[in-house]
């Protein structure tokens, strides 16, 4: 499992960030969009195939080891999980990652279902973190996602996870031609190497939430 420390961030620009998702709690895990709370104020949700790191990168972000659960068993998340912010119309969604072959074929329907349901009737969906493990990125169900984000102009921001995992010039290859694919978009698609391991990436996707959540600025 990979742990991040509960404290301010002191990360590659040394500037000292204050965390706003530091203050996450679990609210309560949903099997249908019927089951969320009420669809006010401010979301963004991680989206990934099965193993991308979708939970790892949430207590990644809140420096909350067990925030949400991670596992080396892909299909671990098969719930819509929702934790609030300190304050409780701000909210960070862990969905169910999609693509992994072992599940049953009614059970991989279902999520498809209820995962598309989401991104279609969540009015307070303010974006798309899109986890894709670096090695194997924009895989023909990732881009479904993004297509779908795109027709219903939801902002992505693409998180090139395991980054430690590669070196150093593959890394920013990776992130140059994942960009390169949706240049025409960049206004509605961002793209950035992360690690969950090393701690990398976190200030930039913080600047990117808080936009979306509508936080201040940090200074
Ligand atoms: N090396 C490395 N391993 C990671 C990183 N992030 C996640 N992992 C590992 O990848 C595996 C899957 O991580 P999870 O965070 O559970 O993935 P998930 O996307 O939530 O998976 P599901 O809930 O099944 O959809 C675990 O064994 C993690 O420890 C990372 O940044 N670096
Ligand atoms: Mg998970």
């Amino acid at each position: 499992m990979v742990h991040c420390s509960r404290k301010n961030f002191m990360i590659e620009t040394k500037t000292m960030l204050t965390n706003p998702y530091a203050h996450a709690k679990f609210l309560k895990s949903a099997s249908r969009a019927e089951q969320l709370p009420a669809d006010t104020g401010y979301e963004v949700a991680f989206a990934g195939r099965s193993n991308a790191g979708k939970s790892s990168a949430l207590n990644c972000l809140t420096g909350i080891r067990q925030l949400a659960r991670t596992s080396k068993t892909p299909g671990r998340t098969q719930l819509i999980n929702v934790f609030t912010l300190a304050d409780e119309a701000r909210r960070l969604i862990d969905l169910p990652g999609y693509g992994y072959a072992k599940v049953a074929l009614q059970v991989k329907h279902d999520w498809q279902k209820n995962l598309a349901h989401y991104l279609d009737v969540r009015q307070s969906l303010r974006g798309l973190v899109l986890l894709m493990d670096i090695r194997h990125p924009l895989k023909e169900l990732d881009q479904s996602m993004i297509n779908w984000a795109l027709d219903r102009q939801l902002p992505v921001h693409i998180l090139l996870t395991k980054a430690d995992k590669l070196g150093r010039s593959i890394v920013q290859n990776t992130v140059v031609q994942v960009r390169r694919h949706y240049e025409l978009m960049q206004d509605f698609i961002t793209v950035q190497a992360f690690s969950s391991l090393k701690k990398q990436g976190v200030d930039e996707l913080i600047l990117m939430l808080n936009k979306w959540m509508a936080l201040e600025p940090l200074s």
